[in-house]
């Protein structure tokens, strides 16, 4: 076998693979937002839960009563849909320091369309998972992210929250 034919046989496998995966993740993750579609995150625990209200799912992620909401995103615009929020430990202040963040939105990745933040928390999106850039602007509450910057409508991958 010569070394190009092994590349193409290895970019193919690549492929099928991928494919597989997209697929696999795409059936349970629209399963999980059909049956739950509140899901919430704590940042001093890192556990997330989803649950059919989104005090449901606060409870369910066992949110600590001392937390308080820093950011909920929403599927839809106008606050809509399906929500994931983010709750921290105390108010965030009024500069910005990068205090929290979420480096994987998981099953919400690409899904937020409106954001509304608490307790003076404003947040960053981060198009990649891990953070890094592109990212948007710091906001405040926006109900239609398409409007934010060079348009953040189903971009999200991980928040920032300050
Ligand atoms: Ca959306
Ligand atoms: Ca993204």
């Amino acid at each position: 076998m010569t070394v190009k034919s092994l590349a193409v046989r290895l970019a193919a496998m690549t492929t099928i693979a991928v494919a597989g995966g997209l697929i696999a993740a795409a059936v349970p993750a629209a399963a999980a937002t059909e049956a739950a579609p509140y899901c919430a995150t704590d940042v001093q625990t890192h556990k997330s839960a989803c649950g059919d209200s989104e005090a449901q799912a606060a409870q369910l992620a066992g949110v600590a009563k001392a937390s308080v909401l820093a950011v909920t995103l929403y599927d839809g615009i106008n606050y809509s849909g399906a929500s994931y929020s983010f709750y921290v430990t105390k108010d965030c202040t009024a500069g910005y320091e990068g205090e929290y963040g979420n480096p994987n939105l998981g099953a919400f990745s690409n899904k937020a369309s409106s954001v509304h933040t608490y307790h003076h928390c404003d947040v960053h999106l981060h198009d990649p998972i891990n953070y890094g850039t592109p990212y948007s602007v710091w906001i405040d509450q926006s109900a239609n992210l398409a409007n934010i910057g060079n348009g953040w409508n189903d971009r999200a991958s991980s928040i920032g929250v300050s």
